[in-house]
């Protein structure tokens, strides 16, 4: 057995997991926050045989799209109170999907 732990943007979270679900792979989603960009995120925990993985990858690859997000930051961070002016705003490029893959020593329902 494998655990699939997927980070994703938020805005993909509601179709990607119904749609796991249809194909009959369990989920369980997190509320979490990317550690640069400081924003909401969600984290699934997928638990499925090895066979599995590929199908459950490639659902994930279809519906989690890659976004532009622009970011505004002080051009010097070390500068306390920082004027306006001296901020710069830029774009980062965020992945459809990180994908953590490990293997399961025991599973276990009560
Ligand atoms: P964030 O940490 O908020 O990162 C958002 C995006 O910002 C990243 O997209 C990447 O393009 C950029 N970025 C992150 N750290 C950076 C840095 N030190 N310098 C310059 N740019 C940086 P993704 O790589 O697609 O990551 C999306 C989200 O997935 C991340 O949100 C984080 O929550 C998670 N993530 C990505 N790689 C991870 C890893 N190795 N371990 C744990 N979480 C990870």
């Amino acid at each position: 057995m494998k655990l699939l732990i997927a980070i994703i943007q938020n805005e993909d979270a509601y179709i990607l997991t119904e749609e796991l679900n249809n194909n009959g792979f369990q989920v369980t989603r997190l509320n979490t926050v990317g550690g640069f960009l400081k924003k909401k995120n969600s984290t699934l925990m997928i638990g499925t045989q090895e066979e599995k993985i590929d199908e459950a990858l490639k659902i994930i690859r279809n519906l989690c799209k890659e976004r532009q997000e622009l970011v505004t930051a002080p051009i010097d961070p070390t500068f306390i109170d920082t004027p306006v002016a001296n901020y710069a705003t830029g774009g980062v490029k965020v992945g459809g999907a990180t994908i953590f893959i490990l293997d399961v020593e025991d599973f276990i329902k009560y």
